[in-house]
């Protein structure tokens, strides 16, 4: 069964128009649809289609797929009002063997968007740590002419603020690369900035990406079926393919540690701060 609805809020005034849904058979949680913000195009598609988790002993690793088939009760969609924002929260709970998942997503009524996951529970009594894969098929005001750029720590001025690098070929980055990402459209100069979440731990050699940014291809999206415990295989998409002014894809990993102290119930969040420019 597959399960799916569509999204205009606030309802008095909308400002976040999309649809959602969560396919049997994929494992990519809740797929989101034409994201639009204030009228105008951000996503054609964003997504969770990867979790790998790594023990430092005794297990693993393991890829834990978020599908129908472990999801606990419908989809929620709510309301959330904290710190003086409106938010409409879009979530979906999944239970993989002794893991609790939550998938949540928040879009801010200023058109900040946060999406986590929050995680507890032990599979097994050891430190790990969890790589979360969002995959974001950004169509900043449509397919057509869009740029994905980092911001680097070394400074330098290539037209689009300082330490703002246009990243002109398929690439990845780790930690030490670069502070943030943004997408933009070339035309109209719209776009959204990619933040490190505040939990977001250092890449490592388990999963050495932070970000990649690929090109476009409709037989890329692999819906959950893209990777293995061992590898996320998103490096076998990245072959020097021009992505400057084109239709792109950008991967964002958080690296969650779990440290192990004993056999309590703790939640831990990961996920990044997707910030509007010029909306
Ligand atoms: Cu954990």
């Amino acid at each position: 069964m597959s399960v799916s609805g569509q999204v205009n809020w606030p309802p008095e005034a909308p400002v976040w128009n999309f649809t959602w849904e969560v396919n049997d058979g994929d494992s990519e949680a809740i797929a989101f649809r034409n994201i639009n913000f204030r009228g105008k195009k951000v996503c054609h598609k964003a997504s969770l289609p990867m979790i790998r988790v790594r023990y430092d002993s005794g297990a693993g690793p393991y890829k834990d797929p978020l599908s129908i088939g472990n999801m606990q009760g419908p989809v929620k969609v709510y309301e959330h009002n904290q710190s003086g924002y409106r938010h409409l929260v879009v979530e979906s709970y999944h239970r993989i063997g002794q893991y609790h998942l939550v998938n949540r997503w928040f879009f801010r009524s200023d058109g900040l968007i946060l999406p986590q996951l929050h995680s507890a529970g032990l599979q097994h009594p050891a430190s790990h740590q969890h790589h979360v894969y969002w995959r974001f098929d950004f169509d900043i005001d449509g397919a057509a002419n869009n740029l994905a750029l980092a911001h680097v720590a070394t400074g330098g001025n290539w037209g689009y603020g300082t330490g703002w690098m246009p990243l002109p070929r398929e690439t990845w980055q780790a930690t030490s690369a670069a502070t943030g990402w943004a997408v933009l459209n070339k035309g109209t100069n719209r776009g959204y900035l990619i933040d490190r979440g505040p939990h977001d731990k250092p890449s490592d050699a388990f999963e050495p990406g932070d970000m990649y940014a690929t090109a476009y291809h409709g037989t890329e999206d692999l819906k959950g079926r893209l990777g293995t415990a061992y590898s996320s295989q998103i490096s076998s998409h990245v072959n020097n393919e021009n992505i400057d002014g084109q239709d792109l894809v950008l991967w964002y990993i958080a690296h969650l540690h779990h440290i192990y102290h004993g056999p309590e119930f703790e939640w831990h969040v990961c996920g990044p701060l997707l910030w509007p420019l010029r909306y």
